[in-house]
């Protein structure tokens, strides 16, 4: 099934959310496939962040993102991609709808709680960017019959 990266940014150690965040993606029914504690570097930050390498705002996303480890995910389902962008919310957290993870945990748009791919390719090279291939594991989850119907589960 497909897998998309969450990352739990600092924000969200800081601000004591961890449970809640993680809590919303297993009620959904989203796998958790991989889950793992990191402290982020520049070169790392650098290509995750490749598209705005050149923007104003740079050098801060750095330092708030290096600011205290990170909370890294992946999430297995099916469109988890898109469920999980859902889920999410918009950038800035202001703007970002009620029921949302942004909309509801912050005020922020570089304070923004979670990083979530935005795009089938984007959450396999992200997967590969922060997890070893062992560090990603395959089980069944005995809830699965009751979570998607059969012709779901291809
Ligand atoms: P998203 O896909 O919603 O995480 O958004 P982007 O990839 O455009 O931005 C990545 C991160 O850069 C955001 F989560 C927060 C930061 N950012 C700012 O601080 N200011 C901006 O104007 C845009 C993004």
């Amino acid at each position: 099934m497909e897998k998309t990266l969450v990352i739990l940014k600092p924000s969200t150690i800081q601000r004591g959310l961890v449970g809640q965040v993680l809590d919303r993606f297993q009620r959904k029914g989203l796998k958790i496939a991989g889950l793992k504690m990191m402290q982020l570097d520049e070169k790392i930050l650098r290509e995750h962040y490749a598209h705005l390498v050149d923007r104003p705002f740079f050098p801060t996303l750095l330092a708030s993102m290096m600011a205290t480890p990170v909370i890294v995910i992946c999430l297995e389902g099916k469109d988890a991609v898109e469920v999980v962008r859902a889920m999410t919310g918009v950038t800035n957290s202001r703007k970002a709808a009620p029921g949302t993870i942004r909309g509801d945990f912050g005020m922020s748009g570089q304070e923004n709680i979670v990083h979530a791919s935005d795009s089938v390719e984007n959450g396999m090279i992200e997967v590969k960017r922060f997890f070893a291939d062992n560090e990603i594991f395959t089980y069944s989850l005995l809830a699965e019959p009751a979570t998607y119907g059969p012709d779901e589960l291809n």
